[in-house]
């Protein structure tokens, strides 16, 4: 048995990029399953245009058991399995290599590969294969280039496994010896190992019969163990929701007879789009009143669509090389977003987006982690499944799209879809069926995808009333990133309006505008060089400028806009996302304001605002919820030169405070009870609205009348009928440390002991708790005899949530949450890599806290580094946190 040493974790190079030697046209498994060790047999039908190249197989943690070369036994002497490569001497153009491998299921805690799901009694057999799983189920050219077609036949024990899945068509199963059965499946459309899939135990089905466009039929079947199959229904319902809008939006049809979808609790990621049999983790499949908030409802919609989306989107279309990843995660996010944005509300989607990439993105492209959509290199790809490859890729496509407008966007998509199917593709390849298909060159783009790091985009307007123009100066710049120093000009869309001081909107006429659109109020400019002015004519006074509508580009803006003309955009814009970007940007002036203790001019107006947008009854209630939620702490520590997260913490919470104050106690209450007293289980926007509504009034009671939100959030508990009352009255309590919320915890532990995904959010939200107390509070949890480390989800439910959702909590200034860290990381990483390197990140922007903290976190991040034996997957997270 031999392993990659994880010592040596070489880089890996886009520019070294080489086309297959070998290729395998036909691939045929059989597997004899068991929980503690499985049987692999594969026949791979192999190809090569000259055979002058040895043949390398990709295998890792491989017992082999027989190898044979068309049909011959192979001696010893005529292969080598040596650092997760298998070498094979003799092959030729049409040879067929045989070999049976041994793995073990059941040990196998980093849940790549084959691996075991729950109790080994009870529990089913599944795997995860992308990016680099496959290797550790048999020996194969284990790369997204080499796209095969596969027929799996699958073995085991009726009674411990009745049910046999695997990606493909059913082609027939029957009855074995030894009260043993099999299934076989054939998948026609050839597709990278990274797409196989199979799944084996005890699970129960709900199942609906599907029609396409075109009139093929599909079974759709979800399967989950029997506790939670109840819960499938709403999956099911988005299933479809998405699968039509494939069809109508994108024209791209489902192309099996069948599509199963597997829910598990133990995976580490979100889901999983393996052709013809997605597996998702359950958080993102189960829903129910009773144990999920609305978000989550939303959660599970996207993320169903998501997968569903890539069957298209990165499996018939596939990825040449795992640079090229956001060829189908980006796209796929962006599809994705689009269809939560027909299916619920375009401003909420959007806001909710950018509200992500903020959070999540432009942290990573400031620190140490920065890295281009496309990387240029990686030592362990699994560390590069990122917000930027996904959410900024997503950004990306968005640019392109709205370059191209609907029409275009579409056609170049049907000739991207036909010119790729069945193929590998690249990045040129996307951008080069999207331009051509509208005799337009993309390329341009292409450094976008090439350059780490977040533009600034800095706009000065000014009003020449003689000549009755607006000049509006932009100019771009990126700072650098590890390893880009220099940064070029990028193509910015920056759409905008202008505004006159009513609050209405002036039709815009560019100066030297060839064809301007005669009364259009709202354009797209583009800079695509350090530094443009664009002329606006006929500009009735000075104007308030709306800029980078619809957040048009992934970019920082800054502009010095007074205060009151990010009220009247507040106030005034019609376009509900436009208008929350005000009130972002003037919230997070109100916040200079209060650090800097001089002038209260962007507080006041802030406050003022969104009082008078309180008592606008007209205004949509979800979007006014919103609009009270001032950026997040990792949002306004991106202001600070050197970061205390505790002052952050403290200075946010005061911004609510001065906000409630200015609503008002009273108006508060009212709202609330106006709020309470329509509290239902539905689902539809209206409720969604409404709860969303009253739990941030809830909270900004909380903000100026404590003792006053506990008896609310006391009662709001008691009488919930759903977990989104439930959990956000159980947040009220835990975060304000109310004397209330150890009976409240008792209680909802007793109620959800059975429900895993229920107990991850009791986990999660104890480490809310205020301040220093909740590193007890986490080391009491990982005792509770509901903690393990094994499973990810009840991992980033404690760990995760504390270390990224809770800077005051996490960032002690002692350096104690850094040093505890450190210690479970080192354990996690034992059993899971994966995970471990992803939690690791929590450390991310340690650089740029205050001095005190830098010191601490550095010293716990140089002894994890100096841990023997880490994974190359922390390692090389731990590394690049150190050099950067
Ligand atoms: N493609 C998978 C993610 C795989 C992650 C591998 N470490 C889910 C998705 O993006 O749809
Ligand atoms: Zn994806």
């Amino acid at each position: 048995m031999t392993t990659r040493s994880d010592a040596s974790s070489p880089l890996i190079r886009l520019d070294d990029y080489r086309a297959p030697a070998w290729r395998v046209a036909k691939v045929e498994l059989a597997f004899d399953l068991d929980i503690d060790a499985a049987e692999v047999s594969a026949r791979l039908h192999l190809h090569a245009p000259t055979d002058d190249q040895p043949l390398r197989l990709d295998g890792e943690n491989l017992e082999l058991l027989a190898i044979a070369l068309d049909g011959q036994p192979l001696p010893e002497g005529r292969w080598r399995y040596a650092d997760g490569v298998l070498e094979v001497d003799g092959a030729r153009d049409g040879s067929v290599l045989e070999t049976r491998v041994r793995v073990k299921p059941a040990a196998n805690t980093a849940l790549e590969g084959l691996y075991l799901s729950g109790p080994r009694e009870s529990g089913f057999l599944l795997t995860q294969c992308e990016a680099e799983g496959f290797r550790h189920i048999t020996f194969f050219p284990d790369r997204p280039d080499v796209l095969a077609s596969y027929t799996v036949t699958l073995r085991a024990d009726r009674e411990r496994f009745p049910v046999l899945l695997a990606g493909g068509d059913p082609d027939g199963h029957g009855e074995l010896e030894g009260g043993r059965h099999w299934a076989r499946f054939v998948d026609p459309h050839p597709k990278p190992s990274y797409l196989f899939a199979l799944v084996a135990g005890r699970l129960q089905k709900i199942e609906r019969d599907y029609v396409t466009g075109s009139g093929r039929a599909v079974k759709l079947v979800i399967w989950a163990e029997a506790d939670a199959i109840d819960r499938c229904g709403y999956a099911m319902d988005a299933l479809e929701r998405a699968m039509r809008w494939d069809e109508q939006a994108y024209g791209r049809e489902y192309d099996l007879g069948v599509f199963h979808v597997v829910a598990t609790h133990d995976f580490n990621m979100g889901a999983m789009e393996n052709k013809g049999l997605n597996i998702f983790n359950a958080k993102y499949l189960l829903a129910d009143p009773d144990s999920s908030t609305d978000e989550e409802y939303r959660a599970v919609e996207a993320v169903v669509a998501h997968e569903y989306f890539h069957n298209w989107s990165g499996n018939r279309v596939t990825c040449r090389d795992w640079f090229q990843l956001s060829l189908k995660e980006g796209l796929t996010v962006f599809r994705e977003q689009q269809f939560s944005a027909d299916m619920n509300s375009p401003a909420l989607k959007r806001i909710e987006d950018v509200a992500l990439l903020r959070r999540a993105q432009f942290p990573e492209d400031a620190g140490p982690l920065a890295h281009p959509v496309r990387p240029a290199q990686y030592s362990e790809i699994n560390n590069f499944y990122t917000a930027t490859v996904y959410e900024k890729g997503a950004e990306l496509v968005r640019m392109i799209a709205g370059h191209l407008g609907r029409e275009g966007f579409r056609r170049g998509m049907d000739r991207y879809f036909e010119r790729h199917d069945g193929h590998a593709a690249t990045l040129e390849d996307f951008l080069g069926a999207l331009g051509e298909a509208n005799g337009i060159d993309l390329a341009p783009y292409l450094a976008w995808y090439a350059q780490a790091g977040t533009p600034r985009l800095a706009a000065r307007g000014h009003y020449d009333a003689a000549r009755r123009t607006y000049t509006l100066t932009l100019a771009q710049h990126t700072a650098p990133t590890p390893g880009q120093p220099d940064k070029r000009p990028l193509p910015i869309p920056v759409k905008l309006a202008l505004f006159d001081r009513a609050g209405h909107r002036l039709p815009l006429r560019v100066a030297g505008d060839a064809a301007p659109e005669a009364g259009a109020t709202e354009r797209v400019v583009v800079l695509d060089r350090a530094e443009q002015s664009f002329v606006f004519e006929d500009v009735p006074g000075v104007p308030v400028p709306s800029l980078l509508r619809g957040f048009s580009a992934p970019v920082i803006l800054e502009c010095d806009y007074a205060p009151d003309e990010l009220a009247l955009l507040l106030r005034h814009d019609a376009d509900g996302f436009n208008r929350w970007e005000a009130g972002q940007q003037l919230a997070a002036r109100a916040y200079d304001n209060l650090r800097d203790g001089v002038g209260t001019e962007a507080l006041d107006a802030w406050c003022d605002a969104l009082e008078a947008l309180f008592n606008d009854t007209a205004l949509d209630e979800a979007l006014l919820a919103d609009l009270l939620t001032p950026p997040g702490e990792i949002e306004l520590a991106e202001r600070e030169r050197q970061v205390d997260p505790s002052h952050v913490h403290a200075l946010r919470q005061q911004l609510q405070e001065h906000l409630a104050l200015r609503i008002g106690r009273e108006s508060l209450q009212q709202r609330y009870e106006a709020l309470a007293a329509h509290t239902s289980l539905a689902l539809d926007a209206a409720a969604q609205a409404q709860r969303r509504l009253k739990r941030r009034v809830l909270e900004l009671i909380a903000r100026i009348d404590p003792w006053g939100a506990h008896q609310l959030a006391i009662l709001q508990y008691d009488n919930a009928p759903g977990m989104t009352d439930r959990l956000a009255a159980l947040g009220v309590l835990v975060r304000g440390n109310a004397p209330q919320a150890r009976a409240a915890l008792l209680h909802f532990r007793e109620r959800y002991a059975d429900n895993p995904l229920a107990m991850d959010k009791w986990f999660s939200v104890q480490t809310q708790l205020p301040g220093e107390v909740v590193l007890d509070r986490v080391r009491e949890l990982e005792n509770d005899p509901a903690f393990t480390l094994k499973n990810p989800n009840r991992v980033n439910a404690l760990f995760g949530a504390w270390a990224r959702n809770n800077p005051d909590g996490f960032h002690r200034p002692d350096g104690s949450g850094y040093q505890w860290l450190a210690e479970r990381l080192r354990l996690l990483d034992a059993l899971n890599p994966q995970v471990s390197a992803r939690l690791g990140t929590a450390f991310n922007g340690w650089q740029r806290l205050e001095p005190v903290r830098r010191a601490a976190a550095r010293a716990a991040i140089a002894s994890l580094a100096e841990s023997s034996g880490l994974s190359r997957n922390l390692g090389e997270i731990v590394q690049s946190m150190l050099r950067g």
